[in-house]
């Protein structure tokens, strides 16, 4: 069989998952290096030499004829690159269309201001930080401005579904699920027409099946060391 063309390094519930549900959106032929955050794996040599900061996801690009080795780094950067190499997966908006300016934007807004927001709301300074000199706003600003760009829908930019939807969306999914997001018919039928694509259904399902894997390897390896639970071996980098 011939290798995928897409090799995601990944772990269950990290930003990896943005990665995966855009592959699966794409329809892409890829390979999962599967990492394990509790064990380290994501800072052993051979990783760090593809990613330096020791974080994940990774993507690998063989290309389309098998003969690259591009690394691409940072969940944003995965989106924006999938969506231009495979334009007939049309996760992005055409290159003279004018929604390419929305689109660039909520790329970079959401690891450059939500996600900072969100983290500042997670884990408050100690010192207030001159908002000056802050690149984003606070948190409820940052989602206000999530708000009013979806109250037209179905999706940011509109009828079309992005990439820049799967950065929005598996942020504010996570959000809901830590129950910081506030009440919002807006909000609501966002992430109900999100959890109604294929693409994503399909990543949940692998992620599952990962995790269901690595369960019972820990039952496993519990049996065999007659009750003494360990960790479950993964394929690290
Ligand atoms: N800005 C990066 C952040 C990646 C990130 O923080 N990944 C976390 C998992 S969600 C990680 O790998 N943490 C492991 C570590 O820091 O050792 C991106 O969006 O890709």
């Amino acid at each position: 069989m011939e290798p995928a063309r897409f090799v995601l390094h990944h772990a269950p519930h990290s930003r990896a998952f943005r990665a995966l549900w855009l592959l699966e959106e794409a329809g892409a032929a890829y390979s999962l290096v599967h990492h394990d955050l509790s064990k380290g794996t994501q800072k052993a040599p051979a990783f760090l030499a593809l990613n330096p900061g020791g974080k994940l996801p990774v993507l690998l690009d063989h290309g389309p004829a098998g003969d690259w080795s591009a690394v691409v780094c940072e969940s944003a950067a995965i989106c924006a690159y999938v969506a231009d190499m495979l334009p007939a997966a049309r996760l992005a908006p055409a290159l003279d269309s004018p929604l390419r300016g929305a689109y660039a934007t909520w790329l970079a807004y959401v690891p450059g201001a939500l996600e900072p927001a969100m983290a500042d709301l997670m884990f408050p300074r100690q010192s207030e930080p001159p908002p000056l000199a802050l690149g984003w706003p606070r948190y409820d600003a940052a989602l206000r401005r999530v708000e009013d760009a979806l109250r037209q829908g179905p999706y940011l930019l509109g009828e079309d579904f992005s990439a820049a939807d799967i950065l929005t969306g598996s942020l504010l999914q996570w959000l809901q699920a830590w129950r910081k997001l506030p009440e919002s018919a807006v909000f609501d039928r966002y992430l109900a027409a999100l959890a109604g694509r294929d693409g994503l259904r399909r990543a949940q399902a692998v992620e599952a099946q990962l995790l269901q894997a690595r369960a019972d390897d820990a039952a496993h390896t519990a049996a065999a060391a007659g009750g003494d639970v360990g960790h479950s071996a993964t394929t690290a980098a």
